[in-house]
């Protein structure tokens, strides 16, 4: 058989559950790691429940990601995970999945492993989005998850320090309200609502625009240009104020490509 015909026929077998997003339906991409439970507490030993330096490798993670050839508007991170909101106008290997997830996650993986100098691993899923609204939803689910686990965190790591079994801890925990959670947590001088807003909200990563001027070269006169910076935000607002934040990346959104 030519190898042509032989490529054809082989083809069609690798491609047949190749499922890519439809034109107008928003692509989020969430990355997260995989048996990071182990790799804090019996690998990297990171500090319980929050350790900056884990928060800073997934934020410099999430930077990375974000230029790293997808059209990428919003990048949000809490705990192991990582969102990812693509432009509408994304068009990156044709909007597969495929490609979306193993690229995200083999540069999620390659990145962190770097920055930390163990191996570690991450999985990716695409959530398709058909609209504005359920977008914002989508990024406050995520924030909602990160507050919980905050509450939960806090109250599991000091039932620990006060003697109390894994077993213990997590049965206690289970039967108590968010408002038992919180006199718990008082009782033992810590103010949930004082703890610092990146580890109850995640941390936030978008472009803005910035104007240099410079000189042209060819007849010396000024010049403006605009490039575009990443900025991490620790302080993200929360409900109404969360959604107009995302409601302005969203009508910023022109979908220009190559622009990462
Ligand atoms: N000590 C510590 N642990 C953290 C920190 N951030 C995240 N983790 C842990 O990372 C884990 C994330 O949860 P999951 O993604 O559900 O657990 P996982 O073990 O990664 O499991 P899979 O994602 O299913 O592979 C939790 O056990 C967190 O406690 C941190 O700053 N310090
Ligand atoms: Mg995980």
């Amino acid at each position: 058989m030519k190898f042509d015909d032989f490529d054809n026929i082989m083809r069609v077998y690798e491609t047949s559950c190749d499922h890519c997003s439809l034109p107008g339906i928003y692509m989020v991409t969430r990355i997260d790691g995989r048996n990071f439970t182990t790799l804090s507490r019996k690998i990297c030993h990171f500090e319980a429940p929050f350790d900056v330096k884990m928060r800073d490798l997934m934020i410099e993670t999430t930077r990375r990601l974000m230029r790293c050839g997808f059209t990428i508007l919003y990048g949000y991170t809490q705990s192991d995970e990582i969102s990812l909101l693509h432009s509408l106008r994304e068009t990156a290997f044709s909007r597969k999945h495929r490609k979306f997830n193993s690229i995200l996650a083999g540069e999620a993986s390659a990145m962190f492993t770097h920055l930390l100098g163990t191996p570690a691993a991450f999985d990716c899923r695409v959530c398709e989005l058909p609209s504005t609204a359920l977008v914002t939803d989508y990024f406050r689910w995520r924030m909602e998850d990160a507050h919980r686990n905050a509450l939960n965190g806090h109250c599991y790591w000091h039932l620990r320090a006060t003697g109390k079994s894994l077993k213990e801890a997590t049965t206690q925990l289970s039967g108590m309200s968010v408002a038992q959670k919180n006199e718990l947590l008082f009782s033992r001088g810590i103010n949930f609502n004082d703890l610092p807003l990146w580890q109850k909200r995640g941390s936030g990563v978008y472009f803005t625009f910035i104007e240099k001027t410079g000189i042209d070269p060819r007849d010396r006169s000024p010049v403006t240009t605009t490039r575009r910076q990443l900025v991490t935000e620790m302080e993200l607002p929360m409900n109404d104020d969360y959604a107009a934040m995302l409601k302005n990346i969203l009508r910023a959104d022109d979908g220009k490509p190559g622009l990462h």
